[in-house]
């Protein structure tokens, strides 16, 4: 077994996105293409010789033949230990829980998340620092600076190594461990929630359906929700991983993931529903013909946490991206306990929760969780769903429209544009940022714009600014229109347009909120050209 430098060249586009590097899996198997980038990860995180790393992915398409290269290179550049899901999985929360619990160096997470997969779809890696969360942007901005430079990477020439069983082998001087993927991070929801309340809902014949859209969290919903809980076997859909997920896009939202939405909109629906995507850290939750947007479902944790054993003392604060509705932020005056709003991406969270400022955090893209790690945690968010119901025993459409009347309702909804010509995205985008000043002041039927500006974003931690984080054009009576490029597609340019009505008004709260929205998005299509820039008439993705 001998250390081996190849040299190498650098490659242009290896900027980590809104959550690392995402390409097509032809761009990771060219030649030096995964090296490069894991020589960069490595040169950039100044890890101490003989540190400890946790690696693992999603399970997609050359997740394996990642995990042996990475392995090889972990073993050449001074590791003393990886820890390895076997089979090369792990989740992403999964990864977060095993980096925190063994307080490791960090680790290396194999995912495109939501993406396709397959030979034609798409692949990607990303570094988690030692809070178990996505490294900060003064790391991931290190990373891409050295792979703009890097002209040699090391790696052992050895033989591939087992990781399908449990145990300890060496590789050149560094150990090799392949975990149980699932029990570190079952043991950690068992610790947060009240089991045996969801045991006994579960029992009484309460029923749920979820789906795990043949993506990584099959295995953990098996092991949690059927085994430890006693939901039926037929509660659980599409629990088998596979490579390229059944062909599917792995995403759960109402347009991807139309087999569990079908379920849950027809006869004798079960009473909740929800989905997790590739990676597992995304989730949907719906009760019958009732899809409740990410942005309530934030705000209807943050309502009811102190059910749930883990926060049953309060919250310390909580935090949402930008394009994110402000229903949690009502919560969080309600409270009286402090609502952060921070730039698009899971690693803006980290600081706050490292500091103690923020328990809950979430996303409208799917994406809600608390500082049991540092990743958003899909089956958390069932399982405190699950523990909301098991002690408020009321249907989940009843649960969000008392919680409406209470605080009113943020109607929202996202439109997404993907797969345009990077020329026209930001055409629209540039338009939008020179139109400030005629905007601004402006009516539109029964909305005036109070405020239009790039987002900007002061970490209230470490002072790091993070500047052009999305177009905000604001209403007098707080609507907003977001405008955003998207981080995390791999062709051409996806354009998202988030849109958001404030109404107190119960008599409305049963209305659809394409209906109650449809104004605002006229306006928003009209001040954005967006149909004349991109000669597109209609959104992809609507959720
Ligand atoms: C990632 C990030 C999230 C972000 C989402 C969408 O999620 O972790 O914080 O909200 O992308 O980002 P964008 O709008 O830039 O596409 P995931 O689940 O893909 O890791």
């Amino acid at each position: 077994m001998s250390l081996r430098t190849i040299a190498t060249q650098p490659f242009p586009d290896q900027k980590p996105g809104t959550s690392g590097l995402r390409k097509k899996v032809g761009a990771f198997r060219q030649p030096h293409y995964l090296e490069n980038f894991v020589q960069a990860i490595f040169d950039s995180i100044a890890a101490p010789q003989g540190a400890t790393l946790v690696l693992g992915g999603d399970g997609r398409y050359y997740n394996r033949q990642a995990v042996q290269i990475i392995l090889k290179m972990a073993a050449a550049n001074g590791f003393g230990k990886v820890m390895v899901g076997r089979g090369g999985i792990l989740s992403t929360p999964a990864a977060s829980c095993v980096i925190r619990k063994y307080k490791t160096f960090g680790g290396i997470i194999l995912s495109a998340s939501h993406n396709p997969g397959g030979p034609d779809g798409d692949f990607g890696i990303k570094f988690n620092s030692s809070n178990g969360g996505p490294a900060t942007e003064t790391v991931t901005e290190a990373i891409f600076a050295k792979s703009k430079t890097i002209s040699q990477y090391r790696i052992l020439d050895a033989g591939d190594i087992q990781i399908d069983a449990l145990g300890n082998s060496m590789l050149g001087e560094m150990t090799v461990e392949v975990i149980d993927p699932v029990n570190d991070y079952a043991e950690l929801m068992k610790s947060l929630f009240n089991f045996p309340a969801i045991k006994a809902l579960l029992a009484e014949g309460f029923r749920i359906k979820f789906d795990a859209m043949h993506a990584v969290n099959g295995p953990y919903a098996v092991e949690i929700l059927q085994r430890r809980l006693g939901a039926p076997a037929d509660s659980l859909m599409n629990c088998v991983p596979l490579e390229d997920f059944g062909g599917g896009h792995p995403d759960p939202n109402l347009t991807y993931a139309h087999e569990l939405v079908e379920i849950m909109y027809g006869d004798n629906a079960p009473d909740f529903g929800a989905a997790s995507d590739g990676d597992g850290d995304r989730n949907m939750i719906l009760g019958k013909k009732f899809f409740v947007t990410p942005s309530d479902s934030l705000a209807l944790l943050a309502a009811n946490a102190t059910l749930v054993p883990a926060y049953s003392k309060g919250l310390a604060g909580v935090a949402r991206s930008m394009p994110t509705s402000a229903a949690v932020d009502r919560v969080a005056e309600a409270l009286n306990i402090p609502c952060f709003e921070t730039p698009t991406g899971w690693k803006f969270f980290g600081n706050l929760m490292d500091a103690g400022k923020v328990t809950l955090c979430g996303e409208e893209s799917f994406g809600t969780g608390s500082d049991h790690v540092r990743e958003k945690d899909g089956l958390w968010a069932v399982l405190f769903w699950l523990n909301i119901l098991a002690v408020r025993r009321q249907p989940v459409e009843k649960i969000v429209y008392e919680h409406w009347e209470k605080y009113g309702r943020n109607v929202y909804s996202r439109y997404d544009y993907e797969g345009l010509p990077n020329d026209a995205a930001q055409g629209v985008m540039s338009h939008l940022q020179a139109s400030f000043g005629t905007l601004s002041g402006a009516s539109f039927g029964k909305y005036t714009i109070k405020l239009c500006d790039d987002f900007s974003y002061t970490d209230p931690v470490d002072g790091s600014v993070s500047s052009k984080q999305g177009v905000r054009i604001i209403f007098s009576d707080g609507s907003r229109i977001i405008f955003r490029l998207s981080g995390t597609g791999t062709e051409g340019a996806t354009l998202r347009i988030y849109l958001e009505a404030y109404d107190a008004d119960i008599s409305r709260h049963t209305l659809d909120a394409q209906v109650v929205l449809a104004e605002l998005l006229k306006i928003a299509l009209d001040i954005s050209q967006l149909r004349q820039r991109t000669g597109r008439e209609q959104a992809t993705v609507i959720t």
